[in-house]
């Protein structure tokens, strides 16, 4: 066990030992293992956007199967996906990869103003599965966010009690904020807060903008001039806003973009000590040899941060 992991380990205190083991698989995995940095596949998107618009660019997608060939071709850490994409490979790939199982998704085929998503799968799923861990959204400044946070401390609770990890999807959006708001600055800061009390393991959040939602933050972040100017020095701030760095924050890559784009973005991430990425669009909706390549580039600069 590298001093590193063993370092991030140990902010876990409470955890049982089979909660840290599982945290271990995930931090032990793939070309980034041992350095306490990650890099997830998540496929969740032919739930949260639909088919075409997930697999249409690259229709090697549309099978479940080739997610997993992408995951551990790649070396990626872990693989994240709802109950259905995992059952239909976790057999085949049995032990290859870390698994994430998803217990909760959203479709975006009812466009209501705050979002609710289903319970889509158990803890008694990702056992059954071979999972290291439950993965789960939350949306912040949505009415019916007080739902999602009471789901994810029952499952949370019962997950922790079998010694799996938790990684929480922290994506505020919702008729509390703007459309800006939810990647503002201090939102993300503040979504990653909400995800740490929670009991989250590992943090997910979007990349913050320089932009800030709330007056009653923005008079805080300019008389103690928080450096927001650059994405490394918000990224520092939203790690610092997970228990001064004690929790594991990742960042997630959005719509599929330049490879240019991408890359100049983990540079900000990696830069600012976010602890990876985890990247869905924008790699398997690229051939599976331009993904890899990309990932490990990512991956790279992850390392060498
Ligand atoms: P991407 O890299 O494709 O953005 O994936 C990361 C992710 O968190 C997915 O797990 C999820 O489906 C998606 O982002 C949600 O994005 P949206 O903001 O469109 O709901």
């Amino acid at each position: 066990m590298s001093k590193r992991v063993k370092e991030i380990l140990s902010w876990y205190g409470s955890d049982s030992p089979g909660t840290l083991a599982s945290l271990a698989r995930l931090l032990n995995h793939g070309r980034l293992a041992g350095t306490g940095k990650l890099v997830i596949l998540p496929v969740d998107q032919g739930f949260e956007h639909g088919p075409a618009r997930s697999f249409a660019k690259n229709p090697a997608g549309y099978d479940p199967r080739y997610h997993f060939e992408l995951a551990v071709e790649a070396g990626c850490n872990a693989y994240a996906a709802p109950l259905g994409f995992l059952e239909a490979g976790a057999a085949e790939f049995a032990g290859d990869i870390p698994m994430i199982l998803k217990l909760n998704n959203s479709d975006s085929l009812y466009g209501g103003e705050d979002p609710c998503p289903a319970i889509t799968g158990s803890v008694g799923d990702a056992l059954r599965l071979g999972c290291s861990a439950i993965g789960f959204t939350i949306y912040p400044a949505s009415g019916a966010r007080n739902e999602m946070y009471a789901q994810i401390r029952e499952l949370a609770e019962e997950a922790k009690a079998v010694g799996l990890a938790v990684v929480i999807w922290s994506y505020p959006r919702g008729s509390g904020i703007s459309k800006d708001g939810e990647t503002a600055v201090d939102v993300v800061a503040y979504a990653a807060q909400i995800a740490a009390q929670l009991g989250a393991h590992l943090i997910k959040v979007k990349p913050p903008t320089e932009h800030i939602e709330q007056d009653a933050a923005r008079k805080v972040y300019e008389s103690e001039k928080i450096p927001i100017g650059t994405l490394a020095e918000r990224v520092r701030h939203v790690v610092q806003s997970a228990f001064n760095g004690r929790r594991i924050v990742i960042f997630s890559g959005g719509a599929a973009k330049s490879k240019d784009a991408v890359i100049e973005e983990i540079r900000g991430i990696a830069e600012g000590g976010g602890f990876g990425s985890i990247v869905g669009r924008n790699s398997f909706q690229r051939p599976k040899n331009e993904a890899i390549d990309l990932l490990h580039e990512i991956m790279d600069i992850h390392k060498n941060a």
